[in-house]
């Protein structure tokens, strides 16, 4: 009998761009089991690493002042925000391990300073108005960039994105409730609160990325649907949503040129500084070396739970000996508690 000769290597790789094409056309969501081309499965491990990253050293600036918090009830939101974010961070770290990295290799390039994360945790945090900020600010940016993300095709990520930014919004009220606060203060809050603003407002602009002509990586990841939008697409929308609640707060937002464009329907703002961007990228922001050499600490202290963890579950896996399993049975049948 006749049998149909196998596909050649070049035309089931074809076959499987075709499909996986078509899901990406039809608005379908990409899954670990599917083929995925080598650069889309790199893309993903990229952000999606980078992404946890952030919200594992996200947590530093803010656990700054965990000890410090004004009151009870402070601290125990901001506790309950930092740990918000420590979940984000195994959420995505899972995601990411769906592509075939482990959590150990991802772990190595953070500590090893070779894996980037938001330049955004690289500025410190000398005032409690500067957690009103983060929440109002950074948080706020954060749900700009991750609600489109929700629907990024790849399946895990944009799942473990739905539960963040239901999160997030609370995170961005927190901290919009801490500024009202302070803004309904003392002459001295007031300065305060505003000067975190300041400090602030720029470096969360920077957290959408370079300018879209700057931008290597966004035309692919647009192309295949992981982005929906543009750096500086998500960075008008962002300032579009600041703009009627600094009014609220009584703020002011740190740039004198801000203001909407009729008819080019955008807002124009002046020149982010790009140069202390790439700083900050390349290691050189006010608290890099910080920020690394307390993660590197953290993983150093742990090492004895990750041992007795390791211990724990290889003790588990195994079945126990049969001359283990008699002597617990010998201890059960003698009475206790007697005295002999
Ligand atoms: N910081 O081609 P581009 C949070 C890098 S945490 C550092 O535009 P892409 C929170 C970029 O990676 C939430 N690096 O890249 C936690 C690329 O470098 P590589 C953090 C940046 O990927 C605790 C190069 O610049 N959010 O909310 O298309 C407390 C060229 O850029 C940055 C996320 O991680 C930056 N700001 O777009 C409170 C969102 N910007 O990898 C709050 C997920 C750019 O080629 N990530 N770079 O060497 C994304 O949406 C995208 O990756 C980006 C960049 C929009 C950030």
């Amino acid at each position: 009998m006749m049998t149909a000769p196998d596909l050649s290597v070049m035309e089931r790789d074809d076959e499987a761009q075709a499909d996986f094409d078509a899901l990406i056309a039809a608005e379908q969501r990409i899954e670990p089991r599917d083929w995925m081309p080598d650069a889309y499965r790199k893309t993903l491990i990229r952000q999606i690493s980078q992404h946890a990253h952030s919200e594992i050293i996200g947590m530093q600036p803010e656990g700054n002042w965990i000890t410090r918090a004004p009151s009870l009830k402070r601290k125990a939101i901001l506790m309950a925000k930092v740990q918000d974010e420590a979940g984000h961070g195994l959420y995505l770290y899972s995601a990411a391990q769906t592509l075939g990295i482990t959590r150990d290799e991802m772990t190595q390039q953070l500590i090893d300073g070779k894996a980037k994360y938001s330049s955004i945790f690289n500025y410190p945090t000398p005032t409690w108005a500067d957690m009103g900020a983060i929440g109002w600010l950074v948080d706020g940016a954060a749900i700009c960039n991750q609600v489109p993300l929700c629907r990024a095709s790849y399946g895990p990520y944009g799942r473990a994105m739905v539960r963040v930014c239901k999160e997030e919004s609370f995170h961005q009220r927190q901290g919009f409730e801490i500024l009202l606060t302070l803004m309904q203060g003392t002459p001295a809050q007031r300065e305060m609160a505003q000067d975190a603003v300041n400090r602030w407002y720029w470096p969360s602009l920077m957290m959408f990325g370079p300018p879209d002509d700057a931008s290597p990586n966004s035309a692919q990841s647009m192309a295949w649907k992981i982005k929906r939008f543009s750096n500086d697409e998500l960075r008008q929308r962002f300032v579009g949503m600041l703009v009627p609640q600094a009014e609220i707060l009584g703020v002011t937002l740190p740039d004198p040129e801000l203001r909407w464009d009729q008819d080019a329907q955008r807002w124009h703002m002046s020149e982010i500084d790009w140069t202390e961007f790439f700083e900050v990228l390349a290691g050189r922001g006010p608290m890099n070396a910080v920020r690394l050499q307390n993660r590197r600490s953290a993983h150093d202290d742990g090492a004895w739970v990750r041992e007795a963890a390791a211990a724990y579950a290889d003790k588990h896996a195994f079945p126990r000996s049969l001359s283990e399993e008699r002597s617990d049975e010998t201890k059960r049948a003698q009475p206790t508690g007697v005295a002999s």
